[in-house]
């Protein structure tokens, strides 16, 4: 099964920071460098025209920076750890931009809240807390990295997770 989702890819330097601070986590399953990126809008199975067209926004790079960390959970049960980002604003006019162009080809729009972050592990029923690891990084923190592209990834299922790949790039060009 192939999804497609637009994303941003941080540069190598955050991508080494964020590997560097994973651990500490009992049965956490830490992303791996490829799978290190800040999804902007899922978009599901649709097909690659319409993902492209709507990948196809104007707008302006980015200039960002780590922010914290935090858990997203199910039912109160916790199933991820992420990195915060911040400024969240011109992240959230992106999301909307691009889901906006989604919902003109015709689907439905996200009605989810978003919050930009970037997953640093997934957690099963049987990991173990995650509140050390949350206080110890809550302050995580890098310098200031520009993003000029986003990134439209096919999603599909391997045997150790989720496989990324990078089907196309778009300009943030203003
Ligand atoms: O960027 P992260 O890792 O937080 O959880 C999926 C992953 O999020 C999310 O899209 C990203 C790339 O797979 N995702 C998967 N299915 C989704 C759905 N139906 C979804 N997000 C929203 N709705």
């Amino acid at each position: 099964m192939h999804r497609l989702f637009v994303a941003l890819r941080p540069p190598r330097e955050i991508r080494e920071h964020l590997l560097a601070v994973m651990g500490g986590v009992p049965g956490a399953r830490w992303q791996d460098e490829d799978q290190l990126h800040l999804t902007l809008r899922f978009i599901g199975e649709v097909d690659r025209r319409t993902a492209e067209d709507a990948a196809t926004v104007h707008a302006a790079p980015l200039d960002l920076q780590l922010a914290g960390c935090g858990m997203f959970d199910t039912r109160g049960k916790p199933n991820a750890i992420w990195a915060g980002v911040t400024p969240r604003e011109p992240l959230a006019a992106l999301h909307r931009k691009v889901d906006q162009a989604l919902v003109r080809a015709g689907l439905e729009p996200e009605r989810r809240a978003y919050l930009p972050h970037i997953t640093l592990a997934r957690l099963a029923g049987s990991a173990g807390p995650a509140d050390r690891f949350l206080a110890d990084h809550a302050a995580l923190t890098s310098p200031v990295f520009r993003i000029q592209h986003m990134t439209l990834y096919e999603s599909s299922l391997g045997h150790g997770g989720a496989i990324y790949e990078p089907v196309e790039r778009y300009a943030l060009t203003g």
